[in-house]
């Protein structure tokens, strides 16, 4: 492999180029391209200065995440960074684009730090399940002080350029080529005779209260180990002299390396780029996506229209009548009112978003130009079939028809158009302009390009799409109506729903599944259970308790009233004091005698349902891959992302130990816990779904 450094000198000063597309990761050639560069440039006596810069979009993105879980290769990243530091020349890093984690790092041990006035830096490791770990908790607080230091590396963010030279983390900013800036900076210090200056060398960032520190950082992590730790490395830098808190820093970085957390967030970050690459749309052409249609303006259709216009399409939204017109345009110029607070568009092009670019009209034949047309009605298949008959009626050639349906059959849908190889599913997640989740439900007949547009259409949204198959419910929604069995069935068993609600949020769920089912609205639910209710095995065991509620009008947060009760216009909430009557009243009626589960039980067999739903649903190829599994999950249904998703769980259980409780769950109830054939055979080879993502490529 050809040196990923390359060495020029100029003169007294060497330039050191890193060339390892796309970001610059310090894999490991580069660290010894450097570490010999480093050696080459002291070993020549005319060389005064060195500048390090990177080719390409970047500085450098970090420590090479690929390397992670391997044997460790040398030379270790701390180590060259000491190494640079300790160099008697001066050296220069000069920075455009981002500079990451071991790219920050590796810039913090220069001497002196030059940055172009877009380039942005950050130490975003929290979002690995990590610290920084080649001594950017040591250094960074020095140059900005402890708290700060503690909110970049907490949050993980990124500081753009203006805002680094104020806090001390670089030194000026330049526009310019990095190479050519690098050197002038380079030679002007070099000529005016200026000192090295290591920051290590300066004095440890002041002291503060470091367990009410460390207690914020814990109560905002949801769980999550690495920002507790990040408090206890600057503490580190702060008490100790830098040797010492550099291998405090070490300490902690290799515990949280070798622990679950940062294996799943690490699957997180890969897996959400790879679920949009699908090997069977390489080579294949979008079509054209300019303008696009909504049917139906409620909160759906509405946060459909806004991501569309924030994304810079033409929008044409259908409604029902002029007074549904209006309300309509009044929900999508409140979700643009939000983007415009937030400061994601300006005034003006708030403006021109709801004056040019939105059209609301009451006619379809105002589609005949869109090229693509989101249908986001009334979930009912005949509603859906008419919206898809006029579609077909009034939109040209080559147009694609989407409906956003949440379960219903697409292929059915398509059938109601004479062009079903137009036809796809495009479900998004309610609010539709801010959750991330996009998947695309691709029919029997549903052509190659039109899949192909679905991802381009998701990627301009800025979602992370998902392809799924056909069944009631697709990917995520098939497995939550399990998994949301699974903890009815433990309220009818003796746990409260409070109880598993508390249990799943102290495992890291957003939300806990009956606070979600009063935020979608129980009549949903009690819906679902209606339709399903013909459908039912006799084994099946649905409780109804909940459909009382229902019956009185009373719906969740929207009426006020569900599992738990809210005070107008408030989202805090306090439990519904009729719930355990209603309960122990269906409990009395079907002769169960209510038992005692402990926090561990009830997330064991939650997860347990998810995992062995899920299973299933890759089995039958609903979707491509596992770890697509796992991205839904995380994306749309506030799956702890350091947990990686449901999969990546089960893998790190381990699956024998997941499939020997679901066999013993199915003593219990046979009907609802049939092992998955999957999940029985990847057991029997002693294989677990991250083989199978390998083998679909990642
Ligand atoms: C660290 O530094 C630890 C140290 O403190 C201590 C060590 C001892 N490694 O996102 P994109 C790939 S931890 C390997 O689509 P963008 C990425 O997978 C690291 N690969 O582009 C993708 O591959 P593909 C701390 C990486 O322009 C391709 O590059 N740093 C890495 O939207 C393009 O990426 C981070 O956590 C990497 N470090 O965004 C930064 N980075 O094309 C992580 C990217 O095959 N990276 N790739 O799908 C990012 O945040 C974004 O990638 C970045 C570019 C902003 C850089």
């Amino acid at each position: 492999m050809s040196n990923p450094v390359s060495y020029n000198a100029h003169g007294p000063v060497a330039v050191l180029r890193i060339q390892n597309p796309p970001v610059n990761a310090l894999s490991q050639a580069v660290r010894q391209g450097l570490s010999e560069a480093m050696d080459r440039a002291e070993a020549d006596a005319d060389i005064k200065a060195v500048v390090i810069v990177g080719d390409g979009r970047a500085f450098i993105a970090g420590a090479d995440i690929t390397e992670f879980g391997k044997p460790p290769m040398e030379p270790n990243l701390p180590d060259l960074c000491s190494r640079i530091e300790a160099s008697p020349l001066l050296v220069i890093a000069s920075m455009h684009g981002v500079s990451l984690g071991g790219g920050l790092e590796v810039a913090l041990s220069a001497h002196y730090r030059i940055a172009q006035p877009d380039a942005r830096v950050g130490l975003p490791e929290v979002h690995l399940g990590l610290l920084p770990g080649a001594g950017g908790t040591q250094r960074l607080p020095r140059l900005t002080g402890a708290a700060k230091g503690i909110e970049i590396m907490t949050s993980g963010g990124q500081v753009k350029a203006a805002a680094a030279l104020e806090m001390g983390i670089i030194d000026k900013i330049e526009t310019g080529d990095p190479q050519e800036v690098g050197l002038a900076y380079a030679t002007e210090l070099v000529n005016s005779a200026a000192p090295r200056r290591a920051v290590s060398e300066l004095a440890g960032p002041e002291a503060m209260d470091w367990d009410a520190a460390y207690s914020g950082a814990v109560s905002k992590a949801r769980g999550q180990n690495s920002p507790g730790a990040i408090v206890r490395a600057v503490q580190a830098a702060s008490e100790l002299p830098f040797a010492q808190g550099l291998a405090r820093e070490r300490a902690l970085f290799t515990e949280l390396l070798q622990g679950d957390q940062s294996k799943g967030m690490i699957h997180a970050f890969f897996n959400e780029r790879a679920v949009s690459n699908l090997p069977e749309l390489k080579g294949v052409t979008p079509r054209a996506l300019n303008a696009i249609g909504v049917i139906g303006g409620g909160t759906m259709g509405a946060g459909i229209a806004t991501a569309a216009l924030l994304a810079k399409m033409q929008v044409v939204l259908i409604e029902t009548g002029e007074a549904q017109a209006s309300a309509a345009r009044g929900r999508i110029e409140g979700n643009l009112q939000g983007a415009l607070k937030r400061g994601k568009i300006s005034q003006e092009q708030y403006d021109a978003l709801t004056q040019d670019a939105l059209v609301v009209a009451i006619d379809y034949a105002s589609l005949s130009d869109v090229d693509l047309v989101i249908e986001a009605v009334f979930e009912n298949m005949d509603v859906k079939k008419e919206v898809f008959g006029k579609l077909d009626a009034v939109c040209k050639q080559g147009a694609i028809l989407a409906s956003n349906t949440s379960y219903l059959d697409v292929d059915e849908i398509a059938a109601a158009t004479s062009r079903r190889s137009d036809v796809i599913g495009l479900h998004f997640f309610s609010p539709a302009h801010v959750m991330k989740l996009l998947e695309i439900v691709v029919a029997d007949k549903t052509a190659l390009d039109v899949v192909a547009t679905s991802f381009a259409l998701g990627k301009a949204f800025g979602k992370i799409s998902v392809r799924a198959g056909v069944c009631d419910g697709f990917i995520g929604n098939r497995i939550l109506a399990v998994y949301r069995t699974a903890a009815d069935h433990m309220v009818l068993d003796g746990a409260s729903p409070y109880q598993i609600d508390r249990a799943l949020t102290d495992f890291g769920f957003a939300m806990g599944p009956f606070a979600v089912a009063d935020l979608a609205g129980l009549d949903i639910g009690w819906m679902t259970r209606k339709r399903k209710a013909p459908d039912r095995h006799a084994d099946e065991r649905v409780p109804t308790y909940i459909d009382k509620l229902c019956e009185e009008g009373h719906f969740g947060q929207k009426t006020g009233e569900g599992y738990y009760l809210y005070e107008k216009g408030q989202r805090a909430s306090v439990p519904n004091p009729k719930i355990p009557a209603l309960i122990a009243a269906e409990q009395a009626d079907l002769r169960i005698t209510p038992r005692d589960f402990s926090d561990e039980e009830i997330v064991r067999r939650y997860m347990c349902a998810m995992v062995n739903e899920a299973a299933k649903v890759v089995e039958e190829g609903i979707a491509r891959r596992p770890a697509d599994v796992d991205m839904v999950l995380l994306f749309g249904y506030g799956f702890p992302r350091y947990r990686g998703g449901p999969l990546k769980w089960a893998d790190l259980q381990g699956l024998d130990t997941v499939l020997a409780d679901i066999e013993r769950y199915a003593q219990e109830d046979a009907w609802f816990w049939k092992p998955a054939t999957l999940l029985k055979t990847l057991v029997a080879d002693g294989r677990n779904f991250d083989d199978l993502n390998r083998a679909a490529g990642k």
